[in-house]
């Protein structure tokens, strides 16, 4: 056949999913053929990540794989995996996994800011790694992490898609994507920073637990013998490197035609801002809590985290868990009725990361800023969304700002280019027209590297996004509705932003 198959595994904080990516000269198709569920456990105090089924259903889905293509008359060209970021599994010397995983959500990172900041000063921190604070990056996870029996005898650290390529292949790497999320990494140099390096015995932090860095498009091993009779996969199955972490998969996927645009990835997590060819390090940068992330092809990720469909996310396991669940489309459909701008909060806020209670937090951070707290699960909804697009709005307008860039566009991506009135309400406070999809970008970005590493597609990322535009249903959202609203909506957040906590 004339079409080549390839496999993503994209791991998700809710749920993880295998998917067949089809690709022929001028198309491009993707299927699900396995989605699981990603339930953390929390066991002893600490939030873990259940490793071992997510490895499980990650082997499940390769089956699937495996049948699709035989249906298909063809086999597997390679496999690409990419999941959130920041996270990682300590290896002992024989290389058997030393306790689960602990979740980016867990507190055992308190205070750990501190004592980083203590031997490195976060102007200094920023000024060489380029990151946004995020309380869980995993240069505080490591050191929140000293002194633990499973650092004592690690002798290899996997961030979490390179430690299933390494279950799958047996070879150890440290995609460098999402290693630019562990704040250890420079951004001009795109290597291990020697400011933190400098720094790194006093911390704690042994750097050389690292495997060697490889390269989005890199090859990553082989299948093992025993995954392809696990499997039923016909080998050899190569195992190729993509942008691994799961955002800079998704901005692969941004269907862009020009490149005035900016991006949102949005599914737990916002992730709203601009591709840019180098980092911007400026203390403006630094205050805005912009971070400069890693891309494909010698990029910038030039971002800032927003809270994301998580805050709703937990408002309907809460519902639930009181026992008055919610339908979701009810509910946005309610939300879109609801009085807007009413109730808003700082979706940018830490206050919001942690787990558990989020209606009440939402209700609580409503009456420390005076704001009308929300009396229905349709208000909390409208709450959220009014919150998430304003979020986005002053990313958008920051971004250009600390980057001298102008945006004519702005792509949502990622499970939220789903949710109608999330999209619309952003186009409406960005007052920029919006595109949305695919919602599958990240699987279709994972895709696309390994395509082109394939030689079945080529070309730079315009070629892979014109490519993306012309075979991925898309939506469009022109802005309307009343900008003053949203301008003083905004002025609102910003003023309890500077009473409340910084950023
Ligand atoms: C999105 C994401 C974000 C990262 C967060 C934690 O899935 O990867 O980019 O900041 O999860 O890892």
């Amino acid at each position: 056949p004339t079409e080549t198959y390839f496999a993503a595994v994209d791991l998700g904080a809710s749920s993880g999913r295998v998917m067949v990516g089809t690709v022929a000269p001028g198309a491009l198709s993707l299927q699900e053929v396995h989605r699981f569920p990603n339930r953390p456990v929390r066991i002893g105090g600490t939030l873990h990540w259940d490793i071992l089924a997510l490895y499980q259903g990650v082997l499940d889905g390769l089956r699937a794989a495996a049948e699709a293509a035989r249906a298909a008359n063809t086999r597997l060209t390679s496999v690409g995996i990419d999941s959130w970021a920041v996270d990682y599994g300590l290896l002992g010397a024989d290389g058997a996994l030393l306790g689960n995983p602990v979740h980016y959500r867990d507190t055992r990172t308190d205070g750990a800011a501190e004592q980083v900041a203590a031997v490195l000063p976060p102007e200094d921190l920023y000024a060489a790694t380029g990151l946004q604070h995020l309380p869980f990056n995993t240069i505080y996870q490591l050191t929140a992490a000293q002194g633990s029996s499973a650092l004592a005898a690690a002798h290899r650290l996997l961030l979490i898609p390179d430690l299933i390529s390494y279950w799958l292949t047996g070879e150890a790497g440290t995609e460098l994507t999402n290693a630019s999320t562990t704040q250890l990494i420079d951004p001009r140099t795109r290597d291990w920073s020697r400011a933190v390096a400098a720094v790194a015995d006093t911390l704690g932090i042994d750097l050389s637990l690292f495997p060697p860095l490889r390269h989005p498009g890199d090859p990553a091993g082989e299948l093992r013998p025993e995954i392809l009779s696990a499997t039923g996969l016909e080998g050899p199955v190569p195992v190729t490197a993509v942008g691994s972490h799961d955002t800079a998969s998704a901005v692969v996927g941004v269907p862009a035609t020009t490149p005035d645009f900016a991006y949102i990835a949005t599914g737990t997590w916002s992730l709203a801002g601009l591709e840019l060819n180098a980092p911007v390090l400026t203390e403006a940068s630094r205050r805005a809590n912009f971070t400069n992330e890693l891309g494909v092809d010698g990029t910038v990720r030039y971002l800032r985290n927003i809270m994301g469909l998580w805050m709703l996310q937990e408002c309907l396991r809460t519902w639930e868990s009181e026992g008055s669940p919610q339908d979701l489309r009810t509910l946005l459909d309610e939300a879109a009725r609801a009085a807007p701008l009413r109730s808003v909060v700082d979706a940018g806020a830490p206050e919001f990361i942690a787990p558990d209670r989020m209606p009440d937090r939402i209700a609580e951070a409503c009456r420390r800023t005076g704001r009308p707290v929300p009396r229905t699960p349709a208000e909390t909804t409208r709450c959220v969304l009014d919150s998430l697009a304003l979020a986005h709005r002053r990313a958008i307008e920051d971004a250009q700002r600390l980057s001298g860039r102008t945006v004519r566009t702005v792509h949502i991506v990622g499970g939220g280019a789903h949710n109608a009135l999330l999209c619309r309400l952003t186009a409406d406070a960005c007052g920029l027209p919006v595109v949305a999809g695919p919602a599958e970008a990240a699987a279709l970005g994972n895709v696309l590297v390994q395509a082109r590493t394939a030689g079945v597609v080529t070309g730079d990322l315009p070629e892979l996004r014109a490519l993306l535009h012309s075979t991925q249903p898309l939506r469009q959202y022109e802005p309307s509705g009343d900008q003053a609203a949203w301008s003083r909506a905004a002025a609102l957040v910003e003023g309890g932003r500077a009473e409340g906590q910084e950023e």
